[in-house]
Parts: C-alpha cells; structure tokens; sequence
C-alpha cells in the first residue's frame, strides 16, 4: 500500500459509517478474542478502534492483525461503522492491513516509576498525555508569534553563547570557548536591549540556560525563555504587555486545546478568569503583610520563594503581579523608583494554584553613571559590561522589558504539578539522556 492518501483518526471518526477509509499509525491497545482481533490506533491526532474479524476480514488480514505487537507502526483500510464502545464511538472494519515496522516488546508497560519513564523519555514522549502538552505548546508558541506581530514588534535572535552574567553569577553554566571563557545564555536581555535602538520594539524566544543549586517543581537547567524589550515603555505599559500576553494565549489554549485540556483532566474553570484583564497588582511590602498574616516568618527584604509564593497564589484566581521589590534583591540592570530609591521598578507576574512566578520584568536603569554603580554595587566588573554601558552612553532611552518561562506557563495552563512534562526532552542536573 501506499503511504499517501490517508485520513486521520480524526478525520475517520467524523465518516459516515459504511465510508471507506484509510488509515495509517501505531498500534496503540491490542486484543485478541480468537474469532476478532481488536486494535486501537494512534496517531498524532487521537485514535480510533480498528477489527479484523473471521466474518468481515480476509484471513490473511485477522492474521496480520494477531501479530502486529504494541507501538509496531500499520497502514490499513477497511469500512466505517458505528460502535458505541470503541473509543470516540466509531470503528474501522478492515481489509487490509500491512505491518511497516514490526516492534519488539514495548519498554513501558504502564505503571512504571518517573524515573523510568524518563529514561526512557524517546519512547514515553509517544504517550497521549505528553502529546496532550506538545500540542498545548505547540498552540501557545504560535500565540506568542501572532501576538508579538500584531502589536508591530521585531521578532529577533540573540547569540547563546554569551561573555557575561545577566542574572548573577551563581547559575552560570561555563564553556570553554577556545581557550577562554564563556557562558551559556541565562537571558537574551543585554542583546535586545541593543536592538531597541533600531528597532524599538524586540522580542525573542530561544533556551535559556540556568546551573540552579536545588532541585525543583519549577526549575529546569535549560528552559526556553520569551523575552521582550521597549523603547521609550515604563514599567506600567510593560506590565500591561505582559497581562494581555498572558490572557491572549490562555484564550487561544482554551479555544483550540479542550480536547488535550480534557485528557489531561484539567479544570478549565480555573482558566476562565486568566482571560480577563487586568490582573491584581500588589507592591512587594503589601505582599511580606499577607504572607506575615497567613503565619509566614518572612521580613521585608527578605526574598520570597516557591513556598511564600505558594501562599500568596491562594490570595487570587487569576495570575497578580508584585510589584516594587527593594532594590537589593533585584538584578543590576533594575532603574530604581524615583519616588522611593530603595525600591526597584520591577514586577513578577504570580500565575495561580500555587504555580507561582511565570515572569520577571523591569524598567531599566538608563543613567550611565547609575548603571556603572550598580554594576560595581554587585561586585561586578563593570569591563565586562563595556558595550551594555555604551547603550547608555549613545542616545539612551527610557525603556521596559520582561522574561516570561514558557515551561512555567505550560505547567499552569496544562495543569502539571511538575515542570518536567512541559517540555519533551528535560535536562536535570543528573541526567542529560536522552
Ligand atoms: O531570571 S528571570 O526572572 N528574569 C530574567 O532573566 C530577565 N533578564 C528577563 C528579562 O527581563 N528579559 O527569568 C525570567 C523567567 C522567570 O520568571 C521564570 O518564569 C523563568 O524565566 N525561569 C525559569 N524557568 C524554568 N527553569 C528555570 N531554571 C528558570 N529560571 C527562570
């Protein structure tokens, strides 16, 4: 048979029944009864029962059938009927049928352990439920695109190879670069702000590459990181870029993703409001007066974690920004609030049930001179940041930008309770296979 001029699952399941149709996949549920032989297909839209039986099929078809082991790789063709207990409804009563890739026996059974499941993360990655997220991605990463061009900004991209810290010194990865240092990127940041010069209005989506300490929900150690940047935008206007971001690509999930959102059980409901705008804004000191309310011991300039985030999560139904975090706490590059010096013009956008910070963002410090002495402040060379100060000594502007974690907004909208399903592959500090 030919590998062109199949329908999909999807489409078979939409047939009228008595249609003839042709399908191709993998052999996802198998049972034998004897005189039937039952095999629920996958492929990358969904699935859909086929039967080959001694009655309605050629023998050499119910044979073929028998042998076809789970995960082998089929094409078929046969009539559509109506079954109401085959999945979805609709099953294929075959003809023919022909194995392409016969599989040995299949690693993963079911109920094996996470640890397992990824390593063996090339084969697992076929499960409905992973293809259930990539399709989520999928969807999201074009929001993003239409999104960012319908607001007029330039798609960019910035190098992964880097000379320099963006966000401190302690998750850089180092490569040895010929001979001399270098750094995988921790963000696309320094670089876009270049580009604003020209372009005004930048933004990008590539990995980012962070060596964290501990081991978390939250954490991946290469993570792909949306980012943009603004001329002539304060931190209110970034703010309100980044609640519209956030809200557009939620509505576009729950638009075209339901039937993967149902698969992964995830209650739509709590999605609903992160729709709407705006989000609750709250200043980092208001946030140390909830948390102190709800028993937490936290002082203010202390830093907030995943735990006191947690808590602050259960205070709202739709991601809420904080806002105003002392300045000591913040990356150099933070413009400090002319009204209140301690404090930075920053924000963190908290998604909710307990996800916690999905973005970080600022206005940044435009001053030359500021800038060099935060940089020194932090105990940072300021020779390494020659040509981010030439940005500020060659027609500096006022102007925002933000990072978003798209895994950290995947695990919300999929409703994962660990990041490491949003994304196919996961490097973890203890494995980088497969
Ligand atoms: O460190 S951030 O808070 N901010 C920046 O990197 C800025 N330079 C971005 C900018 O303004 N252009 O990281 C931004 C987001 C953060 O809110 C998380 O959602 C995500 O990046 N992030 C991570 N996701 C997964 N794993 C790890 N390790 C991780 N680190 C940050």
């Amino acid at each position: 048979m030919p590998y062109s001029g199949f329908h999909t699952t999807r489409e078979v399941r939409g047939m009228e029944p008595g249609s003839r149709a042709r399908v191709r996949g993998w052999v996802y549920r198998h049972r034998d009864l004897g005189r039937r032989v039952f095999i629920v297909l996958r492929d990358s839209e969904g699935i859909l029962q086929l039967v080959a039986s001694d009655q309605a099929s050629p023998r050499e078809v119910v044979e073929e059938a028998r042998r076809a082991t789970i995960e082998s790789s089929i094409v078929a063709e046969g009539v559509v009927a109506r079954d109401p207990r085959a999945p979805g409804g609709v099953e294929l009563r075959l003809d023919k049928l022909e194995i392409v890739g016969l599989a040995g026996d299949f690693p993963i059974k079911g109920g094996e352990s996470v640890d397992y499941l990824l390593d063996v993360r090339h084969l697992w990655i076929r499960s409905r439920r992973l293809t259930a997220v990539m399709r989520i991605r999928d969807t999201m990463f074009r929001a993003y695109r239409e999104f960012f061009q319908e607001r007029g900004f330039w798609e960019v991209s910035p190098p992964m190879l880097t000379q320099a810290a963006v966000e401190g010194g302690a998750t850089l990865f180092e490569v040895n670069f010929f001979g001399k240092k270098a750094y995988l990127t921790q963000s696309a940041q320094l670089y876009l702000e270049a580009l604003i010069f020209s372009l005004e209005r930048v933004w990008t989506l590539a990995p980012s590459f962070r060596a964290e300490r501990s081991r978390t929900r939250r954490h991946l150690y290469e993570y792909w990181h949306l980012e943009a940047e603004e001329a002539w935008a304060g931190m209110e206007e970034e703010m309100r870029l980044v609640e519209d971001l956030v809200a557009y690509t939620v509505k576009r999930v729950l638009e075209e993703r339901l039937e993967e959102l149902s698969l992964l059980k995830r209650d739509t409901e709590k999605l609903e409001p992160a729709t709407r705008t705006p989000y609750p804004r709250i200043r980092y000191e208001e946030a140390i007066r909830i948390l102190n309310r709800r028993g937490v011991e936290i002082r203010y300039g202390d830093d907030m974690g995943a735990d006191e985030e947690r808590i602050l999560t259960e205070e709202y139904e739709t991601p809420f920004f904080v806002t105003h975090f002392p300045l000591e706490l913040k990356s150099f590059y933070m413009k400090p609030d002319p009204q209140n010096p301690g404090e930075a013009l920053a924000f963190d956008l908290l998604a909710p049930e307990g996800v916690g910070e999905i973005v970080g963002g600022s206005q940044r410090e435009d001053d030359l001179e500021a800038l060099e002495e935060a940089i020194r402040r932090r105990g940072l060379n300021p020779e390494d940041y020659q040509w981010y100060l030439d940005l500020r000594r060659y027609g500096t502007v006022p102007h925002s930008g933000f990072g978003l974690g798209v895994e950290r907004q995947v695990m919300w909208v999929a409703g994962l309770d660990h990041i490491r399903d949003s994304i196919p592959f996961p490097r973890f500090r203890d494995r980088i296979y497969p």
